[in-house]
């Protein structure tokens, strides 16, 4: 007997993605058919959410910029709200490919958090200098805290199953950079059962990323300090995992 399919939503963060949205809204719809697409456009000064909306995406406009820590929190309440029980964050500029989504939402099956992973032997996305050794450190913090091997802790691209939805949906970090590393430090805290699974990373379909050059080298060391003031806060409880309940 097959597993009853989940109802899935995926959700994109989005900052002035005019001119990038639109196609990388139709792709998805393409690549997965039937599945709903979610674009919280974050106090986008542009077209992003009428052409999000054009796409055939369902779209939260946010009126002020919160970052993508708080949109992915209002995106995981309207998931819950909506009775999803799955969400896959995705990226609004193609760097994500889409047809890597079966591969995240499978491991829910028995994990609460999937990481899209780049840097686990597929793909050829590299960093290099000083951002590198940040990520790696980063990782190897994480990959001991959370007891599994993690190599790519400020990914964008997650699965996230029914506990992890409920979990997020309160507590999904809103402060600048919480939605990476910080938000892994809560998943673990709270007893989610995380794991990655490796893709590639594809170049921006247009627009200008938000981080570049210098700034991540800055970006990355508050990311340490967003680990180390992670840990000081109280760990969320959750209800147990089914297998949890059983033993
Ligand atoms: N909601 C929200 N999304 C943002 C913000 N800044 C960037 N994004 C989105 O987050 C995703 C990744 O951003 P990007 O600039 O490409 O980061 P990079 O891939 O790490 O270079 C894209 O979908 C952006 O539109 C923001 O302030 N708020
Ligand atoms: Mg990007």
């Amino acid at each position: 007997m097959t597993a009853p399919r989940s109802k899935v939503l995926i959700i994109m963060p989005a900052y002035n993605e005019q001119g990038v949205v639109g196609q990388v809204v139709e792709e998805t719809l393409r690549a997965l058919p039937g599945i709903n697409v979610l674009v919280v456009s974050d106090g986008s000064r542009d077209g992003t959410a009428a052409e999000a909306r054009t796409a055939g995406a369902l779209v939260l406009e946010l009126p002020v910029n919160l970052g993508v820590g708080g949109a992915m929190r209002a995106g995981f309440k309207f998931a819950v709200r909506g009775g999803y029980d799955v969400a896959v964050q995705v990226d609004a500029d193609g760097q994500h490919n889409p047809l890597d989504v079966p591969r995240l939402v499978e491991q829910l099956d028995n994990h609460d958090l999937v990481i899209g992973a780049r840097f686990a032997g597929v793909g050829d996305y590299s960093v290099s200098g000083p951002r590198k050794w940040a990520m790696k450190l980063l990782s190897g913090i994480l990959s001991k805290t959370g007891g599994v091997r993690l190599t790519d802790t400020t990914s964008g691209f997650k699965a996230i199953g029914p506990r992890g939805l409920e979990l997020f949906a309160e507590e999904f970090p809103a402060e600048y950079l919480g939605d990476t590393i910080e938000a892994l430090v809560i998943a673990q805290r709270a007893g989610l059962r995380i794991c990655q699974v490796p893709v590639t990373m594809r170049p921006r379909a247009g627009g200008v990323p938000s981080q570049g050059g210098w700034k991540l080298t800055v970006y990355l060391v508050r990311a340490m300090l967003a680990l180390a003031l992670a840990f000081l806060r109280p760990s969320p409880k959750l209800a147990p995992t089914p297998e949890e309940t059983v033993s």
